[in-house]
């Protein structure tokens, strides 16, 4: 299989300046040379015109801040990925911050509409425009992708391709209250760090993969916020929630799902260079890469 790396330096979606510079940083570290040395076809599209969407003024919009640069850069996104996606490339998006799921499901979902989502993360990403306290729109994709949200003008463009028993969790640790009510309303499948100490990462992702996966037959689109690490691992970020997974857990993730074949997708998002000592930045790079290999098959023997 093709590897197509998409760059997307935005970080529209949170107030925190940096998170931009995210996907150069991975690249430079040397990404795509070493997924070459793991035998694939490798493309990089660096996306560093973003800016230009940016539109002069863009007042918040039903409480979410900068609705329209957001969604014209994800609208952009999302049509790269699908591109991708039907040309049997693997996607491996570099965020930039998480409202870039809002293109990385809409494209891979586009191409194949039977997909499930593991989203691994300190945080649901699921707040309406109406339960965000924040107003940023990084805690919002997975409302619009799954429909519960749809009448923001901006993002009438986002198809709710994902249905709700698709999608699954692990690493959750700083849910919102109205976000709570929304995974337990709908009955979503979501592990938290409590569950990972009772249970195992192992078992953690079977339970996953039994209710969005059953068969272990549809295809796999991951989505890793390095928040999801404990700050330790992955220091340089946004948001950090102290007692997150370690680097073994996060890396098992990707591994297993690598090892099922069925992983089509992943984006390593939330990767912020600005933040955080020059050691901190090497660390957070490092393992940012690292789980990227391991999507693609590094660990497996
Ligand atoms: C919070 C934090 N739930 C919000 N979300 C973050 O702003 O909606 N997501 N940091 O990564
Ligand atoms: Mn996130
Ligand atoms: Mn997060
Ligand atoms: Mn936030």
């Amino acid at each position: 299989m093709d590897v197509s790396i998409v760059g997307a330096p935005f970080s529209g979606g949170q107030p925190q300046g940096g998170v931009e510079m995210g996907p150069l940083r991975l690249v430079e570290f040397g990404l795509a040379n070493q997924l070459q040395e793991l035998g694939y076809n490798v493309d990089y599209e660096a996306n560093t015109d973003l800016e230009s969407l940016k539109p002069a003024e863009d007042p918040a919009v039903q409480n979410l801040k900068n609705p329209k640069f957001v969604s014209s850069v994800t609208r952009k996104l999302a049509g790269q990925i699908e591109e991708r996606a039907k040309q049997n490339k693997f996607v491996l998006t570099l965020g930039g911050d998480h409202s870039v799921a809002l293109a990385t499901v809409s494209g891979v979902f586009a191409a194949y509409p039977d997909a499930c989502l593991i989203w691994i993360d300190a945080h649901a990403d699921i707040n309406t425009p109406e339960s965000s306290d924040s107003g940023n729109i990084h805690g919002c994709p997975l409302s619009f992708l799954t429909g519960l949200s749809k009448d923001h003008p901006d993002f009438a463009w986002v198809k709710p391709v994902l249905k709700t028993g698709r999608l699954a969790y692990i690493g959750l640790r700083d849910v919102d209250d109205a976000e709570k009510k929304i995974l337990k309303e709908n009955n979503i499948k979501a592990l938290s760090m409590h569950h990972v100490d009772k249970w195992g990462i192992g078992k953690c992702l079977d339970i996953c993969m039994d209710h969005i996966n059953p068969n272990r037959d549809l295809p796999i689109h991951l989505s890793f916020d390095v928040d999801a690490l404990d700050p330790t691992v992955a220091p340089s970020t946004g948001t950090p929630v102290r007692g997150g997974l370690t680097f073994r857990e996060g890396h098992y993730i990707c591994e297993a799902l690598a090892e099922t074949g069925l992983l089509v997708a992943a984006d390593i998002m939330e990767v912020n260079p600005a933040l955080k000592s020059e050691e901190s930045v090497f660390t957070t790079v490092q393992v940012g890469c690292s789980l990227a290999r391991c999507c693609l098959g590094e660990a497996l023997l």
